[in-house]
């Protein structure tokens, strides 16, 4: 019924319609002409803060930068923006082996749900072959960053996952049932993290079991609360719109959450029809106790209450807010959280303590607002300087906005002797996250902020029609923001969180005991394998199990020989005890590579099912023999 044309010419109603929206809308699709960017490049300019990290020198912050349709989490230095390395997550790495290993599979393959097993099976698949990372939280303790894990959504495929950051590897994934596509993702902060609050951002049926398909009006989107430390989801909260991005206050009674879609709508048009969204507000003692009451129904194995619009429940409460709104931001003195309007040119505030009203019924929705305030087209997230200053960032106009958010409360309440906002600086271009030095958690120390930028456009040398994203970094640690470096970033990191390196003490080595191989160790043990010292051949049947110790330069067996057709498993160990040695496995024409840091044991299990030679070699530079650590697998016809 509708062609392309009709589309279009639907569209540009909508955006010379000359309301706030249209206003909105039309910038976006200016963007595609390049005319939006007037604004000159800012001088790079040093504030009190040095960004300049010389040769040698070590950053005094670690970034955890999502990797966004790449799938994975890297980890920049702050100032510097130096990438330091790259976390397979949701992602297949030929580098490191993630997908391809036993370990890696074992947890890309155990949290995810019976049916999704069946189907990838179908489609000759152990698991996803890919994911949609957004927003890294690293895990608290009282409101401070305990340097325990960060976590992670993917929302391509409905999962979370948690990353170990002792030694920087994901150790867990899941996959939530009864949701579609998890977006906001945020934690627990008090008394500790506790749960992981995700958000299921689109509406779906529930059970999706195709009883029910086109029936938008009986879909519903799902809150989340999973177990940090099993990774088992504890409840589900049925809610009214589609939930977008979440925060948690800093007394562990609430999360809030932006909600769009309160139309319930499935086209955009449809979406933006009605003035006001909401924030969802979740009580999560009257959660618990009902789920714990048995009031909770089970749907796939998980206790779901409603806390629907309709149902009006003691679970949520929907506070109306301006069109669409986005980013959920918790200011660090624990006192208000703040909705970004996106669509609407405002950010509000509403104060964490006024729930509580909310909640007995004391107060209309309304009044847990206490401040609105202007910043300008597309406001998106929001973070902060620990010194009562916000920054938020604001897409279309492209600015990073600073504002203080006293003044902001005061200039609500009609005192016209403040001016809240403190300064815009330009970034380039159409800026999504934003986020400050230790900005979520009760320390934030207000010396950097990053504007995680969509767009390079001119920025950088031309690297042909896909161009990279651009990180910045901008000095607030004085009275004005400075912009002081550029850093282009492949696809696409939404989101960043800035921890201070004292939070965090990885190791160097990985310890013998480590739950990441503690099944090579176990089938070891059955087999009478000493995994740090023997190289063996154990035939079993058609499995054959091959034990080698790496130490550079050499491999523990120079060859070993199989019946084609054998299931092999290769156990390779890395017996060196220095750090940086990292030893890798990488067999010819048989579609595996691994890494092997010092210390760990890492395995593979495939067919051979190829007869002839095939040389196995060490792909990860170890020494001057680095070469010549290679060794042959010899398949039998
Ligand atoms: S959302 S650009 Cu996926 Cu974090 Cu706001
Ligand atoms: Cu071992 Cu290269």
């Amino acid at each position: 019924m509708t062609s392309n044309s009709e589309n279009s010419s639907l569209s540009r109603r909508a955006l010379f319609g000359g309301t706030a929206k249209a206003v909105t809308l039309a910038g976006a699709a200016a963007l595609g002409g390049g005319s939006l960017m007037a604004s000159g490049r800012a001088e790079a300019a040093t504030g009190k803060n040095s960004a300049e990290v010389a040769p040698g020198q070590i950053d005094e912050y670690y970034g955890f930068w999502s990797g966004g349709h790449s799938g994975e989490v890297r980890i920049l230095g702050l100032p510097s923006m130096r990438e330091l390395m790259r976390i397979p997550v949701f992602n297949m790495c030929s580098a490191s082996g993630w997908g391809r290993t036993n370990e890696s599979l074992k947890i890309l393959t155990e949290g995810l749900l019976p049916e999704t097993k069946e189907f990838l099976k179908k489609q000759g698949l152990k698991t996803y072959q890919h994911g949609d990372t957004h927003h890294p939280r690293p895990s608290y303790t009282g409101g401070k960053y305990d340097g325990r894990y960060v976590f992670i959504n993917d929302k391509a495929n409905t999962r979370i996952a948690r990353i170990r950051l002792d030694v920087m590897k994901t150790d867990k994934i899941i996959e939530i049932p009864n949701a579609h596509s998890i977006h906001g993702l945020r934690l627990q902060r008090f008394p500790k993290t506790g749960y992981v609050f995700c958000n299921g951002e689109n509406r779906i049926p529930m059970p999706n079991d195709g009883s029910v398909l086109d029936e938008p009006s009986k879909y519903v989107s799902v809150f989340t609360a999973v177990d940090a430390e099993s990774m088992k989801v504890q409840w589900q909260v049925m809610v009214s719109g589609n939930l977008d991005n979440n925060d948690a206050d800093y007394a562990g009674k609430y999360v809030a959450s932006t909600c769009y879609n309160s139309e319930e709508a499935t086209t955009t048009e449809g979406m933006m029809s009605a003035e006001r969204d909401h924030l969802v507000v979740f009580n999560i003692k009257a959660i618990e106790d009902a789920v714990k009451a048995g009031k909770a129904k089970t749907v796939n194995g998980v206790p779901v209450l409603d806390g629907r619009k309709a149902a009006k429940s003691q679970f949520t409460r929907y506070i109306p807010v301006a069109n669409s709104p986005h980013g959920t931001n918790a200011t660090p003195d624990g006192k208000y959280v703040i909705a970004n309007g996106k669509l609407s040119p405002t950010v509000t505030i509403f104060e964490w303590k006024r729930f509580d009203d909310l909640f007995a019924g004391k107060i209309k929705e309304e009044e847990s607002i206490v401040g609105i305030l202007e910043v300008g087209l597309g406001p998106l997230h929001t973070n902060f300087d620990g010194r009562g200053n916000a920054y938020t960032s604001v897409f279309l106009d492209s600015q990073i906005v600073k504002w203080n958010i006293d003044e902001a409360i005061r200039a609500y309440k009609g005192d016209k002797s403040v001016k809240p906002i403190k300064q815009k600086l330009d970034v380039h271009y159409q800026v999504g996250h934003t986020n400050a030095s230790m900005g979520e958690t009760s320390e934030a120390d207000g010396k950097w902020l990053v504007a995680l930028c969509k767009f390079s456009k001119d920025r950088f040398l031309n690297v042909g029609p896909l161009k990279p994203e651009n990180d910045q970094l901008i000095d607030i640690s004085g009275d004005e923001m400075k912009l002081v470096h550029d850093g282009p970033t492949f696809a696409e990191p939404h989101d960043a969180t800035i921890v201070h390196r004292s939070k965090i003490k990885p190791r160097d080595n990985w310890d013998r005991n480590d739950p990441m191989f503690a099944d090579a160790v176990a089938q070891a043990k059955k087999d009478g394998v000493n995994l740090e010292l023997d190289n063996k051949i154990i035939r079993d049947g058609k499995k054959v199990r091959v034990y080698m110790v790496s130490t550079a330069p050499k491999f523990g067996l120079d060859s070993f020989k199989v019946k084609r057709g054998d299931e092999v498993t290769v156990y390779v160990t890395n017996g060196d005890d220095v750090s940086d040695l990292t030893h890798g496995f990488t067999l010819v024409g048989h579609n595996i590579a691994m890494e092997v840091a010092p210390q760990a044991t890492a395995s593979v299990t495939f067919t051979a099912d190829r007869a002839g030679v095939w040389y196995y070699y060490c792909q990860w530079f170890c020494h001057a023999l680095h070469m010549e650590m290679q060794g042959r697998m010899l398949v039998e016809p």
